[in-house]
């Protein structure tokens, strides 16, 4: 396994659309081992490919000790079968956006349909954090972060305090 370098923002990259994965086979696995890996490091809870440079729709997600499912859940190719009309206000962070927080509306459930790490196809309902994070990962398969479903204040606010983070960071090590 190996600790990949995590893409942040301004990045072309993470405005990809991530093609399909066509099977999940040893290759993936690497794949998939290597973010959960990445993951863990950074810590996060929820990574995708693209965010180390790998244009495919491939997730990981782990919650933590207390929470359900325990273990790693690795998610490829997923596909939203449901979404509740019900809503959930939640604050949301990106490794890709790091140091950055704001409150992000999604649907409160998900019905989701993807392959698993054995390449087979399973179905999750997800509420609570687990839908939040599988909504957030979803979308950075289609190049989107979760800046770009805040009002453009609010999006603008974020951006300017990241390139101020930056310019101190480049500053601070010159
Ligand atoms: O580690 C992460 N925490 C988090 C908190 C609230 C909502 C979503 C997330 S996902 C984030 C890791 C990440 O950037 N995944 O793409
Ligand atoms: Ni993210």
């Amino acid at each position: 396994m190996a600790i990949l370098p995590i893409i942040t923002a301004p990045s072309p990259k993470l405005k990809a659309i991530s093609g399909e994965v066509e099977r999940v086979d040893d290759d993936v696995r690497r794949l998939l081992d290597d973010m959960l890996e990445t993951m863990y490091a950074a810590p996060g809870i929820g990574l995708t490919a693209i965010q180390v440079g790998v244009p495919r729709r491939a997730i990981v997600i782990d919650l933590g000790r207390e929470a359900q499912p325990a273990g790693p859940l690795f998610l490829v190719n997923p596909e939203i079968a449901w979404s509740s009309e019900e809503l959930l206000e939640r604050e949301e962070g990106c490794l890709s956006l790091p140091d950055q927080y704001a409150d992000v509306i999604r649907p409160s459930e998900v019905k989701i349909g993807y392959l698993d790490y054995d390449n087979v196809r399973r179905e999750i309902h997800a509420d609570q954090i687990l839908s939040t994070c599988i909504q957030h990962e979803m979308d950075h398969l289609d190049g989107i972060l979760f800046v770009d479903r805040l009002s453009a204040v609010k999006r603008n606010i974020i951006v300017r305090k990241l390139a101020k983070a930056r310019r101190q960071a480049r500053y601070a090590t010159a």
